[in-house]
């Protein structure tokens, strides 16, 4: 039977604890089936509140023995913790308990992963381990003692000492239980140091399984960029002797920043030419800086309550981008960040599970690691930082961390720090982080007497639980351009406070053609009425570098919708408008790759759902695959030049500039092997001497159905290294034909190296269907249903991973009433499980409301 239906935490009842921790001790015996947790930990009351009501958070725990000053006690045990009487004084608490690591199928706490030991705290995953209050406003100094015949003992913090069997670790820097970190295996490290600018000498270590360590050298070199990095840009220095990494196999996401131990999922930090493609060094790079940079935004400075998490994660996440920007291309950077906010974020605030950025309630909070948490509050980020300038963010920066250091705090008092040093009132910013939606911004313009005028309203749709919304303050980069291309108005900045308001440019000789919302200064949809002459000028001369990729996917993006509409034809201007980028030579291939992509399928599928009409899978599948056709035609001259052109000669570097040349040439590829019939891919797989190369050829054989031999091949290949199998699993599915993508993963999922146990594995497959717009949405209902027979069998073994992947039917009422028939089946045959857990019956329901 399933559990009453579980109860909302809100944001309003936040009471601090009645205790604060002095210092923690644990020792773990280590053992799969029954490891010791002995606890000591030292209380004394919270002289900030009054409430000394006594709970320690602790589920699926086997009390062993506790004591409270060294006498034993029976404390009342409920499935969410453990309650007893307490001194009203300091005490010390102490308890030993038994867990079972190797049934751990959750990856939450404790758990092994290929025989090795490790553990996953956040949000809530302390609580599995031992008896604690585990929120991050307790914050505490922890001693960690590990017991185990395992060669490799690490946990957060300094070694202190280390024995036959034993280690021991001490982390001087109080903080969230969260953070703690425990690892225990056959490891071998890849090693380094690095010397901070003040002269601390670190211990920099990859710990991996002895197979990988030829796969380290990329990571730490990123791992050394990002601490030099945080120095430079934010003055913030490493503050321990020693910083680990371990690369695990089984992890339900990218990775983790415990406090001097980060945890990463193996596909996040292993890197090596054969077996990693472009795409995946720059994200171990991000990643890399990303853990690292929470050291800060995060560890020293952490969340009072999950209902903050984008406090840490906005921030470390607007860090990070800035960091690939300052080392890599920072338009590209730029274009490539809001492509993915548009097709996650925005997709998410328009749908059932939009939330504001700081929501006000949650069920479960691993359900709230969100492209809103993450993405959209990177976005709050750079809009402050746009708003208040560069220097004020500098300074403002420089002030959180004196003020803040040590404390776990609010988005008011980050908003506060800002007030504090620019003297703005930032009451009326705060909207964005309390309220969920995408702002529409309608502008529209009027010409007289040399004076050129901008008028903009903002609206913003109801969300669930928000029907009404107040307007925001919006920047609005902006810039004029000349009819000849001139441009007349560099980037100005304009400050939208009300709903609507206007903005007029005196002094000009003839009427400009305006450029928008340059680098996308706010995450907000803008709509224009345009012709795409206009978007064609743009594309041909605006200089800033986003809104002129922008102006292209405007014009793809209408002119597939059309396409989808009505069974046609390709512009031939836009074809031109194409060319004309891809042989300009004096744009940075890695753009130009950007720039003639057209818009994802489910792009399309939500802007005609916007404009009112009711998408039709196929229909878009067809146009995309049309348009594909008419390119390749329309350029047919140019390619086999341009192929040869992006060549990169030499060994393989993963830099920018090889990787940007690299990412144009696929692209002609794909377009090539529409006219030769797979012949110049064919050979590029044989010869490839990269994972980015062979994989490229085989993804574009496999999009023409003419990769059979090169996807058996590959597979023999590869078949003993688990990240390129899951490549190879992603590829089959994304590749199949609409009608067989159902059927292809199911078939995958037995394949004898499938393994449901295995997140990235699980999501190769089924991640893949869900991203196959036209398989997923099949008119059948095959998508939907295989999907959820799959989530079923996941549940009870992964809530967490189950859960994220219901999000894949986030987009259901978008489409006919066939299809909403067939996804509301399986929406609710998923929610009538036996023992459903409370993460995916949270996320079925938002869906299903
Ligand atoms: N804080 C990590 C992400 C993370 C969140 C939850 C996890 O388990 C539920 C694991 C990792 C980050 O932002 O990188
Ligand atoms: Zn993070």
């Amino acid at each position: 039977m399933k559990d009453a239906a579980p109860q909302p935490v809100f944001l309003s009842d936040y009471t601090p604890f009645g205790y604060l921790v002095e210092d923690v001790h644990l020792t773990f015996r280590l053992d799969p089936q029954a490891t010791r947790v002995i606890s000591r930990i030292r209380f004394r009351p919270n002289p900030d509140t009054t409430d000394r009501g006594f709970f320690l958070h602790g589920e699926q725990l086997r009390l062993v023995t506790a004591r409270i000053d060294g006498a034993t006690i029976t404390p009342r045990i409920t499935e969410r913790g453990l309650t007893c009487d307490v001194p009203d004084a300091p005490f010390t608490f102490q308890a030993e308990v038994e867990i079972a690591p190797a049934a751990n199928t959750a990856l939450e706490g404790l758990y092994l992963s290929n025989g090795m030991y490790c553990t996953q705290c956040e949000a809530e995953g302390f609580r599995k381990i031992t008896f604690y209050p585990d929120r991050p406003d307790v914050m505490s100094v922890f001693t960690v003692r590990i017991e185990g015949s395992e060669p490799v003992k690490l946990s957060n913090g300094n070694p202190t000492a280390q024995g036959d069997g034993w280690a021991e670790w001490h982390d001087p820097w109080p903080k969230p239980a969260y953070l703690f970190a425990l690892v225990a295996g056959d490891l071998v490290a890849h090693a380094d140091r690095f010397t901070t600018a003040s002269g601390r000498d670190v211990a920099l270590n990859i710990w991996v399984r002895p197979d990988d360590q030829g796969k380290c050298a990329f990571g730490m070199e990123a791992l050394k960029r990002a601490m030099l990095w945080d120095e430079k840009a934010y003055g913030r220095e490493y503050d321990l002797d020693i910083f680990n990494i371990v690369a695990v196999d089984d992890f339900n996401m990218g990775a983790m920043e415990n406090k001097g131990l980060n945890i990463f999922n193996s596909s996040c930090v292993l890197a090596s030419p054969d077996t990693s493609t472009d795409a995946n060094y720059e994200r171990i790079e991000a990643i890399i800086a990303h853990e690292y940079f929470h050291n800060w935004t995060g560890n020293r400075i952490t969340c009072r309550d999950w209902f903050q998490l984008c406090l840490k994660e906005g921030l470390t996440v607007f860090r990070d981008a800035q960091f690939t920007s300052d080392i890599r291309s920072a338009p590209v950077k730029r274009i490539s960040d809001v492509i993915a906010l548009r097709a996650r974020q925005f997709r998410e605030d328009n749908g059932p599970l939009a939330h504001p950025v700081r929501p006000s309630s949650f069920v479960e909070i691993n359900n709230f690691y969100t492209a809103t948490v993450y993405e959209k509050g990177a976005e709050l980020v750079g809009m402050l930082k746009t708003l208040v300038g560069d220097d004020a963010y500098a300074a403002a920066l420089d002030t959180y961390f004196d003020r803040h250091d040590g404390q776990a705090v609010t988005i008011e008092d980050w908003l506060k720090v800002f007030e504090d040093v620019t003297g703005r009132d930032l009451s009326q910013f705060k909207r964005w982080y309390t309220d969920a939606g995408t702002p529409r911004l309608r502008v529209s313009d009027a010409w007289q007497d040399g004076t050129y005028t901008l008028t903009f309203r903002q609206m913003t749709p109801p969300t669930p639980g928000q029907p009404d919304k107040a307007p925001r303050v919006i920047p609005i980069a902006v810039g004029l351009l000349n009819p000849n291309g001139d441009e007349v108005l560099p980037t100005t900045l304009l400050e939208m406070t009300e709903a609507e308001q206007s903005f007029a440019f005196p002094g000009l000789a003839t009427k400009p053609v305006p450029s928008i919302l340059r680098g996308f200064s706010a995450p907000v949809i803008l709509e224009r009425a345009t012709d795409n002459s206009e978007r064609a000028f743009l594309l041909a001369h605006d200089t800033d570098p986003f809104n002129k990729w922008e102006a292209g996917r405007a014009l793809g993006r209408d002119m597939l919708m059309r396409m989808a509409l009505t069974g046609g034809d390709a512009d031939a201007a836009y074809l031109d408008a194409l060319r004309a980028v891809l042989r300009d030579d004096s744009l940075d291939p890695a753009f130009r790759a950007l720039a003639l992509r057209p818009p994802a399928q489910d792009d399309i599928a939500q802007a005609l759902h916007d404009a009112g009409h009711t998408p039709d899978p196929q229909a878009i599948y067809q146009a995309a695959d049309r348009l594909g056709q008419q390119m390749a035609g329309h350029m047919a001259d140019l390619l086999q030049g341009l192929y040869q052109a992006m060549a990169v000669p030499g060994p393989y570097s993963p830099d920018a500039e090889a990787a940007g040349k690299r990412d144009l040439q696929g692209l002609v590829l794909s377009l090539l092997t529409r006219r030769d019939g797979g012949q110049t891919a064919r050979a590029q797989f044989a010869a490839a001497d990269n994972m980015t190369q062979q994989l490229t050829a085989l993804s574009c054989l496999m999009a023409r159905q003419l990769g059979q031999q090169e996807s058996q091949a590959f597979h023999d290949q590869w078949r003993h290294d688990r990240l390129v199998m899951d490549k190879w699993f992603a590829l089959t599915v994304a590749h199949a034909r609409p009608e067989d993508a159902a059927a292809g993963a199911a078939e995958l999922a037995a394949h004898p190296d499938f393994n449901i146990r295995n997140p990235n594995r699980f999501r190769a497959v089924f991640g893949a269907l869900a991203g196959h717009a036209a398989g997923f949405h099949h008119a059948s209902g095959q998508g939907y249903a295989t999907l959820a027979d799959w989530l079923i069998r996941l549940d009870p073994i992964n809530p967490q991973t189950t859960a994220r992947m219901c999000a894949a039917f986030e987009t259901w009422r978008r489409y006919d009433s066939a299809r909403q028939a067939h996804a509301r089946a399986a929406l609710q045959r998923i929610l009538a499980t036996d023992t459903l857990s409370r993460d995916t019956t949270e996320m079925v329901s938002r869906i299903l409301d």
